[in-house]
């Protein structure tokens, strides 16, 4: 059963983690992955009714539990604000951070944190009221805008509206919940976070159907996971795992015929599953590590599916996060 626990920030584990210490030791003496996640984002990473967490970025720390312990549901998750996420993940308290969190250089430089690998391409946006008749950002000159503290929203915004000559009052808040509901409140006049994030969070508003998102989009936002720096066994698991699920979907092998797959003679097939290359455990995993993430999970198109796209309610279009041989950007290296 997937646990809901909620741990509580400090810089206690901090101290009695020397740099460099063995993050897969640990996660195997706890017996579960720790792992950060968002306050609930529909699609992305929220607990459902009966309070197990579901979504695309909460598949990733399956995808880890299952390479790990053969096991998806050995993973807790912690619901972070933005403005805690980065704390959190230096201070030790989670082993990764597997949410909505874009990839910059002041964040990879100035936190002693290293992203890992960009599991969904996103950009900047801005939800508005219908009512309000808005074109387009530059209608927007004057306005009140809600974003969350500790964001790229925050600074972006301030960005676009300054080399625009636009004019505006910003409204920043702690958690998501307070941000979306001073939204729907009416205190601002525009939501800016991320593109995916406008689309889910537009069905937690009272009537959706009011609200629109314009049509700019004012940033690059590069999501994916995050791992402290100084233990490169642990970034390698989760940016080759990232990786292993993307280049599953580009040789066809999903959750249904992984089985039938590892008798395939494709040689690239063969070396992903672990049939021919023993890069599982060089990595302090088993050979077969591949083949336990997408038995558990699906692959990166399947993960994608289910939570954001076609198969969801949520209905996202595949777009740049299409794969690179579908005109798309996601692309694994090589598997060799
Ligand atoms: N991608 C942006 C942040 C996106 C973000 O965190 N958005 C806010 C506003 S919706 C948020 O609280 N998201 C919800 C969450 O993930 O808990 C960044 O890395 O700074």
């Amino acid at each position: 059963m997937a646990a809901t626990a909620t741990i509580a920030l400090g810089c206690a584990s901090a101290l009695a983690q020397a740099p460099g210490s063995a993050t897969l030791q640990r996660i195997k003496e706890r017996g579960h992955i720790m792992c950060g996640a968002s306050q609930g984002v529909p699609g992305f990473s929220q607990p459902d009714n009966a309070g197990v967490w579901r979504g695309f970025d909460t598949d990733f720390c399956r995808a880890l539990a299952a390479a790990i312990f053969d096991d998806p549901d050995k993973a807790r998750y912690s619901p972070l604000a933005s403005k805690d996420r980065l704390i959190a993940l230096q201070g030790g308290n989670i082993d990764v951070l597997s949410r909505t969190t874009t990839w910059s250089i002041s964040r990879e430089l100035n936190q002693g944190l290293a992203f890992t690998a960009i599991n969904y391409y996103d950009g900047q946006g801005f939800l508005v009221r219908k009512a309000a008749n808005l074109k387009s950002v530059r209608d927007l000159s004057g306005a009140t805008i809600c974003v969350s503290q500790g964001t790229t929203n925050e600074l972006n915004l301030a960005d676009y509206f300054r080399t625009h000559g636009l004019t505006y009052q910003v409204v920043t808040f702690g958690s998501l919940d307070e941000v979306a509901k001073a939204y729907d409140n009416g205190r601002c006049d525009a939501y800016t976070t991320d593109m995916s994030q406008l689309a889910t969070n537009r069905l937690l508003l009272k009537n959706p159907d009011e609200h629109m998102v314009l049509p700019e989009i004012i940033s690059k936002e590069p999501l994916g996971p995050w791992v402290r720096k100084g233990d490169p066994q642990w970034f390698d698991i989760v940016r080759w795992t990232l990786f292993a699920l993307i280049a599953a979907e580009e040789l066809g092998v999903t959750q249904a015929n992984v089985m039938e797959m590892t008798r395939s003679q494709n040689p690239e097939i063969k070396r992903l599953l672990g049939v021919d290359a023993a890069f599982g455990e060089q990595l302090g995993l088993t050979r077969d590590w591949v083949v336990r993430i997408v038995r558990h999970v699906g692959n990166y198109g399947e993960s994608f599916d289910r939570n954001l796209g076609a198969g969801s309610r949520i209905g996202l279009p595949r777009g740049a996060n299409q794969l690179w041989t579908r005109g798309g950007l996601q692309y694994s290296p090589p598997f060799r």
